[in-house]
């Protein structure tokens, strides 16, 4: 993997309370390959931001929110980078897959890489069953938006993933919350971007604590923000 002369990688990185794993994330960039590695602190209160910066991110705050933190970063981002990657904080994403997702789109095969943990190897216990049917059940449920059904299969939801920027940018983003991902592959789909899904690893969190899956307040609400998001966006006409 090799970025070309007029393409340069931002890493953006949501982290709420990852003070025990950001650090070994940002450590474990590929550093010769990106061009930054931004980590959007919007509320921790533990050491997520010192830690961050001490690895080498660059640290910003957002407004309270998952998707608002991916948005804010995406804004934040160096101007001169073309491709936006985005990963959790929580150690769970294995950069070393990083090749697999920018490698398409600086190839010119691909605007919008996702990785899919259902078709990667999982660490056992990474992923809850009820995460693995989650991802499942709107799989499925995405094959009726036809939109996606002509240019993607989906079989995950997962954070990590790689665009090109201008195309981030013609989504209009307005998911604040959980259902950012979701809403960046059904527009994806909708401006009829060249989608590849690729298998990629999931280990356990490094540390601290689920703010999503393994917390049933916010699991229930995540899941209903999904849905919610799925019939609105999915049933919309293209803008
Ligand atoms: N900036 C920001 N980051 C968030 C927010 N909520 C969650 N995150 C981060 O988003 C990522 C995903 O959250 P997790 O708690 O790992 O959710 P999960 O992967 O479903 O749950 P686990 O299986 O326990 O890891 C992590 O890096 C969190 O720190 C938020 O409101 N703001
Ligand atoms: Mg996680």
């Amino acid at each position: 993997m090799r970025a070309g002369v007029a393409d340069q990688i931002s890493v953006i990185i949501p982290a709420l309370n990852e003070a025990e794993s950001i650090g070994f994330v940002v450590r474990s960039m590929p550093w010769d390959r990106i061009a930054e590695c931004l980590v959007v602190d919007n509320g921790s209160t533990d050491a997520t931001g010192a830690n961050a910066a001490s690895a080498g991110a660059r640290v910003v705050t957002a407004e309270r929110g998952y998707g608002s933190a991916c948005l804010a970063g995406s804004r934040a981002a160096l101007p001169a980078s073309t491709i936006l990657v985005y990963l959790d904080g929580d150690g769970a994403d294995v950069i070393e897959d990083l090749p697999k997702l920018v490698g398409p789109i600086l190839e010119g095969r691909a605007d919008f890489v996702i990785g899919s943990r259902i078709r990667g190897r999982r660490e056992a216990g990474s992923m809850l069953p009820s995460q693995v049917f989650a991802a499942h059940l709107v799989g499925r449920l995405l094959r009726w938006v036809p939109s996606v059904r002509r240019s993607a299969r989906y079989t995950d939801m997962g954070a990590f993933r790689a665009i090109r920027r201008s195309c981030l940018e013609e989504l209009a983003m307005a998911e604040l919350t959980y259902g950012w991902n979701l809403e960046m592959q059904i527009k994806a789909a909708q401006r009829g971007l060249r989608i590849l899904e690729v298998p990629v690893d999931y280990r356990n969190r490094i540390g601290g604590e689920s703010k999503v899956a393994g917390n049933l307040r916010a699991s229930i609400k995540a899941g209903t923000r999904i849905l919610e998001v799925l019939f609105r966006v999915g049933l919309s006409p293209k803008k």
